[in-house]
């Protein structure tokens, strides 16, 4: 299988997060692509290539303009107000509050379009974000008749960024603009099957009202695990949307025994669909030692996830989420697409 890669992800560093009322350094650190990137030529996985560049008009198809043209001004902004410390958003138009007003300050447009305290930037954030994007979209651009697969190893992740916000350390949607740009050329249907621990509501968002990319996510309970205010198993889509999109809430403590019983049924499911091609938004932060999550799977089911996908017999492209487990990432995100390889 080819990875698509680039070395620019590195200037994401050294951002920070809130986590049990304390300011940290984000656990979505640079380590975690280059354990990957080692992984891959330690199994001899394939050739990994650098993305090309795209424009963002990708990106506009499924993120409001306003919100794409924010993303790389928020560094500038901020320092240009005399700041170069890391930004973390702080303030949210929530209920009672106007979010149809777009405020002028950097401060408060860090919260107008973060919903959360996790999309820190600093210096090299917005270079990260747009190689993570131009490698989800050359890695898509990878698939044709002859490949049936691909790896796009994006950092930052992208799968909770929706429409116009960002959260959850992403930025922009790769999953969704990659699904997106295979409609635009030409593909009926798209799937995205999220497995990642954390429910994918920017991607939900994204496509809740639409019936031609089905979204099926994996995830911890929103009731008890971020992002917690989205991802419930009464979330079917609406509209021309309705019974598109389909939520597998699980506990803390899901086993792969009970977890590939809703893979199962989502790998059924997505037959159904006969969609032309399917995307995986790959987290691997179901794994037991994960350090920020709940589920309990082990290395030796991450082959199995990938056989199971391989068993739909779809042209599938992998798009990197989230793992924290930074010395494991490697292994276990690699397992997955080995598994879907040896199938
Ligand atoms: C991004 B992806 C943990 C707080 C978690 C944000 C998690 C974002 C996960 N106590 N905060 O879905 O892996
Ligand atoms: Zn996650």
């Amino acid at each position: 299988m080819q990875t698509i890669f680039s070395e620019r992800h590195e200037g994401h560093a050294g951002q920070l997060e809130l986590i049990s009322g304390q300011l940290v350094p984000g656990f979505e650190k640079p380590e975690r692509a280059r354990f990957i990137r080692a992984r891959i030529d330690a199994v001899g996985l394939g050739p990994v290539s650098a993305p090309e560049t795209h424009s963002l008009d990708a990106a506009r198809r499924v993120h409001r303009d306003d919100f794409v043209d924010f993303l790389p001004q928020a560094w500038p902004m901020w320092e240009a107000s005399g700041r170069t410390n890391p930004t973390v958003p702080f303030a949210f138009p929530i209920r009672g509050l106007r979010a149809d007003k777009r405020p002028t300050s950097i401060d408060a447009l860090l919260g107008y379009y973060g919903f959360d305290a996790g999309v820190s930037f600093v210096k090299g954030t917005w270079d990260a974000v747009k190689s993570s994007y131009d490698t989800a979209l050359t890695a898509a651009s990878l698939i044709d008749g002859n490949t049936r697969s691909a790896f796009a190893l994006c950092r930052p992740p992208g799968h909770h960024a929706g429409s116009a916000f960002m959260g959850g350390y992403c930025y922009l949607n790769n999953a969704a603009i990659v699904a997106q740009r295979y409609r635009d050329q030409g593909a009926a249907r798209v799937a995205i099957l999220d497995v990642d621990y954390h429910h994918g509501n920017g991607t939900q968002e994204i496509f809740y009202h639409r019936g031609d990319v089905a979204v099926f996510n994996l995830h911890a309970d929103p009731n008890e695990e971020y992002p917690y205010f989205l991802g419930h198993a009464d979330e079917r889509g609406a509209g021309e949307g309705e019974g598109f999109n389909h939520n597998y809430p699980m506990p803390a403590g899901t086993p792969f025994a009970i977890w590939s019983e809703a893979l199962d049924d989502a790998c059924r499911k997505i037959a159904d669909y006969a969609p032309d091609v399917v995307v995986v938004s790959l987290g691997v932060d179901t794994f037991e030692k994960d350090p920020i999550s709940e589920f309990k799977l082990t290395t030796a089911d991450y082959p199995k996830i990938g056989a199971r996908i391989a068993q739909l017999g779809l042209p599938t492209l992998f798009v990197m989420e989230g793992g924290y487990a930074v010395e494991e990432i490697g292994v276990n995100a690699v397992g997955v697409l080995t598994g879907f390889e040896g199938a």
